[in-house]
């Protein structure tokens, strides 16, 4: 075994949500008149949920006060909850599945690292409450991707160094992330182009070899 545990990235690792997050913030953009596309909604992988409506906020024509930002977070958060709910076993990919079993019958740990706060939500929503051994998310941290905090705090529930994790991320800012914080990485999609990606790869299955 290379590595005695496995963190990974929820959002475009295990599952994907971003439809979900592009539609609910596309549903709030419109009503507050503000452009936004697939390319915007791209560039919030992995940011958190107050982070990203900063991103979308760089084409509003008005300010907007604190208060008024928390209210339209909420908004969002509320629609994007309200999708969830479709979500089912059959958004899980086989090969992820299939992975996550490898991994558990090589003696691996695995472990969640996401900036997402509806990650215990998702993963019961796609028959994965029980699978994983710890969930570090969006309600344990302080600091979210690119700091390393949620993979520390991950490493710290597993009572293990970083250096024995292996960080899946599909997101720069998740990627950035590992390395802060002193872990190798494996990097999908957009992650695996990353320079700081230590095992670029094409599917989550490529991990049985990488790991065990
Ligand atoms: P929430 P990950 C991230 O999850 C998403 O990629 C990102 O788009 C989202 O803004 C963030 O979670 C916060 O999500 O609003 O549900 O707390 O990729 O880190 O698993
Ligand atoms: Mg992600």
């Amino acid at each position: 075994m290379k590595y005695t545990a496995a963190i990974f990235d929820l959002d475009g690792v295990i599952c994907f949500t971003d439809k979900y997050h592009y539609l609910a913030w596309k549903a709030l953009a419109d009503e507050e008149n503000i452009y936004f596309d697939e390319k915007i909604n791209n560039r919030l992988r992995g940011v958190s949920r107050m982070e990203s409506l900063e991103i979308i906020l760089e084409r509003a024509y008005k300010v907007y006060t604190d208060e008024e930002k928390v209210a339209m977070a909420t908004k969002k958060n509320d629609i994007y909850k309200e999708l969830l709910v479709q979500m089912s076993p059959a958004d899980l990919p086989e090969d992820v599945a299939k992975t996550l079993k490898g991994l558990k019958e090589g003696g691996v740990k695995i472990a969640i690292g996401s900036s997402s706060k509806n990650a215990r939500t998702i993963l019961n929503q796609i028959g994965l409450g029980d699978a994983f051994d710890e969930i570090s998310d969006g309600n344990n941290i302080s600091n979210s991707k690119p700091d390393p905090e949620v993979f520390q705090k991950a490493a710290e529930m597993l009572g293990l160094d970083p250096k024995d994790c292996l960080v899946v991320e599909d997101a720069k800012a998740g990627i950035a992330a590992a390395k802060a914080g002193g872990f190798d990485c494996a990097g999908i999609g957009e992650a695996a182009e990353d320079a700081d990606t230590t095992y670029p790869i094409q599917k989550i299955s490529d991990l049985l070899e990488i790991v065990l």
